[in-house]
Order: C-alpha cells, then sequence, then structure tokens
C-alpha cells in the first residue's frame, strides 16, 4: 500500500503514519521528494485498514497495490480452472452450452425441453424452478415439485441441471435433489449471506454479474464463495444496465477478456437475459464465443410463444440446433472444444 502525504506534511504527521503502520505490524518506507512525501507500507497488505490511515493529518490518498481478492486471482492458479459437473467439463479447452427453458412449468414442457437439449448436443440443462421476478404478483416458480419435474426430465439424458438459489433456507433441499450446478441470480450477486452457504458446499456455482455491478465488485462476490471452500465458481455476464432502451441489457464482451485475464476460473455468458430477444441470441453467442468465453447460458422453450416466462427471449429447438452449428464452426477456428 501507498500512502500520498499532502504537501504541507509535517514530521509530526509523518511519525504518526510510521506509528500506525508499525501498531498494524508493517514496516514504513519513507521516500521524500522535492514536492511530495510518499510512505510505502512493507509487509501484509492484508492487515492493513485503509480507512484508517486516510483519516489521519496529512494523509492525501491511500492506494492498494494489491488486489483484494485472491484465490480467485490469476495470480494465486495460473492455468485455467476446469469445473467438472457430474463428468461434464467446463473451461480450459471446452466450451459448454446450457440450454433449457427460462421456468420449469410442467413435467411434458421439461420432457420436451430436454428432448431439444439433448437433440442439439447440449450437454447441461437449465430452468428456474424458483423465480426472482419484478413483480410479487409475477409467476413465483414451481417451487419444490419444478426440481423434481426438472430431474425427471434431464435423467434420461443424464443432462446435469442447472438451477436458481434464492434464499439459504432452500440449500438443504437443494442439496437433497442433487442439483449439479447452483446458479447465483443478478439480484442476489452481492447476498453475501447466501455467497457465504454455497461457499460451503462443493456443488459446483454459476455468479451471474449483479446488474450494475463492477468487475471487482464481482471477483470479490466470487471471493466469498471461495473462501468458504468451494472453488467451482463460474462466472456468467448477463448484461449490465445501460441508458439504452432497445434492448434489455448490454451485453459486457469487453468483461469476457478483462475476467480471462483476472481469473483462472471460467466465464461464461447469457445471451438471452442481454438481450432480451430471441432473434439477438444467435449474434450475441457467437460474439461471446469468439471473445473467449467457456460458455453459453441460452433460454429454449419448446414451444415459446408459450412460455410462462421470458417468452420472447427463448429460443425454439430449431434455433438452438442451428445456433449450436454455427457455434461449433466458430468453436473450430479458435481451437476450442464444443460439445
Ligand atoms: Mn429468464
Amino acid at each position: 500500500m501507498i500512502i500520498i502525504m499532502s504537501n504541507e506534511v509535517t514530521d509530526g504527521q509523518i511519525d504518526a503514519v510510521t506509528a500506525k503502520l508499525q501498531k498494524m505490524g508493517l514496516d514504513a518506507n519513507i521516500s521524500r521528494g522535492v514536492e511530495r512525501t510518499v510512505i510505502g507500507a512493507i509487509g501484509d497488505e492484508q492487515k492493513l485498514d485503509k480507512e484508517a490511515l486516510q483519516a489521519l493529518p496529512g494523509v492525501e490518498e491511500v492506494i492498494r497495490v494489491m488486489k483484494p481478492y485472491k484465490i480467485v486471482a490469476r495470480s494465486y492458479h495460473k492455468s485455467d480452472t476446469v469445473v467438472d459437473i457430474g463428468g461434464v467439463k467446463l473451461g480450459g479447452n471446452q466450451v459448454q452450452v446450457i440450454a433449457g427453458p427460462c421456468s420449469v412449468e410442467t413435467q411434458p414442457q421439461m420432457d420436451a425441453a430436454a428432448d431439444a437439449v439433448a437433440a442439439a448436443g447440449c450437454k447441461l440443462m437449465r430452468g428456474g424452478a424458483f423465480k426472482p421476478r419484478t413483480s410479487p404478483y409475477s409467476f413465483q416458480g414451481t417451487g419444490v415439485e419444478g426440481l423434481e419435474m426438472f430431474r425427471n426430465a434431464a435423467q434420461r439424458y443424464n443432462l446435469p441441471i442447472v438451477t436458481e438459489l434464492m434464499d439459504a433456507r432452500m440449500l438443504d433441499t437443494f442439496l437433497e435433489h442433487k442439483v449439479d450446478v447452483i446458479q447465483i441470480g443478478t439480484r442476489n450477486m452481492q447476498n453475501f449471506d447466501l455467497l457465504k452457504e454455497v461457499g460451503r458446499t462443493h456443488v459446483p456455482v454459476i455468479l451471474k454479474r449483479g446488474m450494475s455491478a463492477t468487475i471487482s465488485e464481482w471477483l470479490m462476490a466470487a471471493e466469498y464463495i471461495a473462501a468458504g471452500g468451494n472453488h467451482n465458481i463460474i462466472f456468467c455476464e448477463r448484461g449490465v444496465r445501460s441508458f439504452e432502451t432497445y434492448y434489455r441489457n448490454m451485453l459486457d464482451v469487453t468483461a469476457i477478456a478483462v475476467l480471462k485475464k483476472e481469473t483462472h476460473l471460467p466465464v461464461i455468458v447469457d445471451p438471452s437475459h442481454a438481450g432480451g430477444k430471441a432473434w439477438m441470441v444467435p449474434a450475441l453467442s457467437r460474439a461471446a464465443l469468439a471473445a473467449g468465453a467457456d460458455g453459453l447460458l441460452v433460454e429454449m422453450h419448446p414451444t415459446p410463444c408459450e412460455a410462462w416466462c421470458d417468452a420472447d427471449q427463448a429460443l425454439s429447438p430449431e434455433q438452438l440446433n442451428t445456433l449450436m452449428g454455427e457455434l461449433r464452426g466458430i468453436a473450430q477456428v479458435i481451437g476450442r472444444e464444443i460439445a
């Protein structure tokens, strides 16, 4: 950490900063320039309290040198982490497309969805049983019964299931139903108690980006999960809120490149909630894969116009099939494997 002192700093103020650092268990390296005095804190930065230093007289600015996240950082683990989801690998060279409906509705709907997911060649299936809806009067999901319908449909093709957990009180139910991947939605990215709870399990977690979260906040949210011992984390970019109203959210393709540099963990993209319209999904999916995403989370419904939720952004089974063909072509060009 670097502490920049103001121009009129006194020796007494410099001594006070040095004493404070020593009290925190660090050494101080004082460098007096013509205009400024800068104090370098030597030692474990984790022990430092930035705000306490900032508050001292004569201190102008305190700058962290180390990243605040550790386990999720690329510096902690140089090579790409591959997350194993019931034998299905995601990350490294392996790209996965996770497809399925926004929400679990009925058993026939889930059976038809599983048929389409498997037919398109996808190895993982998504579906929401517990739905975080903007309005309390909208359909809230089929709950535990939905988990059962989902499992029944997916197991016919050995498709691991991906579903959203909104409330820590439902975690045991998720574990009993052997949910293969727990999704933490955009609205819960900074629900730290929920993150701590999933951090205590070893179930892979898809951590969606908060709709207005910075990359640093997102990495810190993942660190909450990792700090509990669960390192099976997959980042999911799903678009951020912008001034534009033409589409639902603005897909941040730049975030893919940044995350691939900052973390060893896999990064996937949800093009459905980014664009918010089915016709945008193929273009956004192709862009994401080309930009280095390790996978996609795509909404597909057997009959999109009958979907109970997010009907206008769901692909049809035929559209998913076509998209998979295009993605295989891109994967080949950039030297990646796609299921
Ligand atoms: Mn949805």
